[in-house]
């Protein structure tokens, strides 16, 4: 992977400038400093490595050299109405690219999609606000794509998988990153369709199962995961079967056992 075999992966699509580095801290603190000094829509930061890799609530990211994807996209939103969404985009664009490959992704709402129920990729999302309104919105994306990218085991608490693994064949890194920005750049535009909201839901993890959502190791809520509300916050029904909505935020779902 160098600037010259991305750019001709990309030639194709209309995005905005590509920055890539062999290694970085982490490519979404590189897209907040350069979105913050004027990058145009739909500019790329591509990383190698991620010395730095973050997760939510600074949780460490691992993007070990020449296996993985790590990337940042700066958009910047037309309109605030979308603006939920948005993790549902990243994680569809994700998830085609691994049907286009003939496998089965799920999404963990909020941000993971999963391969035989295991983590393959986790999506960051970071916006920048003026008043109540939305200067940009950074999406960060992480895939393990080659099999020496999935971290030890015993470092995780949700077992991981890389594409490759799954596939049991080898991926292309490059024609798998082209296939995500393709269909990013063609769900942007049906955001706010309920085509869009209805793919998201059927590509859901865990639909009617009992599920667990933890905040901070903290157990916040359980039920029956039902779907998805319009602005795409997730609906339990819990014991009193009465429909509980879980706003985006730091919370992870886990099924019950
Ligand atoms: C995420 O957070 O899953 C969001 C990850 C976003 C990473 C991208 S890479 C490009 C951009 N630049 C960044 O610095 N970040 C974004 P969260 O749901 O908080 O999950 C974090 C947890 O996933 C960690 O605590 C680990 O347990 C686990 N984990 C870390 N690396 C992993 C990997 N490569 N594969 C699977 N799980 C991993």
């Amino acid at each position: 992977m160098n600037q010259q075999s991305i750019q001709t992966a990309l030639s194709s699509l209309p995005i905005g400038d590509v920055r890539y580095y062999d290694s970085i801290g982490s490519t979404n603190d590189d897209a907040l400093a350069w979105a913050k000094s004027g990058a145009p829509d739909l500019s790329i930061v591509l990383a190698d490595e991620q010395t730095a890799g973050r997760g939510r609530l600074n949780r460490k990211w691992m993007t070990p050299k020449g296996s993985a994807l790590a990337f940042s996209l700066i958009l910047r939103p037309p309109s605030r109405t979308h603006l939920s969404r948005t993790v549902g985009l990243a994680a569809l664009s994700a998830a085609d690219s691994c049907q286009m490959r003939g496998l089965s992704p799920q999404i963990k709402w909020p941000n993971d999609i999963l391969l035989n129920g295991k983590k393959a990729a986790g999506i960051l999302l970071e916006s920048v606000w003026s008043g109540s309104e939305v200067n940009y919105v950074i999406i960060g994306i992480g895939i393990n794509v080659l099999k020496e990218s999935t971290p030890p085991a015993e470092t995780l608490k949700f077992p991981a998988i890389s594409v490759e693994e799954a596939l049991g064949a080898p991926v292309d890194r490059l024609e798998l990153f082209a296939d995500i920005l393709t269909s990013l750049i063609k769900r942007r535009a049906e955001i706010n369709t309920s085509n869009f909201l209805n793919q998201w839901e059927q590509l859901l993890a865990f639909r009617g199962q009992f599920v667990h959502i933890i905040n901070n190791d903290q157990l916040i809520n359980s039920g029956v995961l039902r779907g998805l509300n319009a602005d795409g916050s997730l609906q339990l029904i819990n014991s009193e079967d009465k429909i509980v909505s879980i706003q985006f935020g730091d919370v992870s779902l886990r099924p019950a056992v």
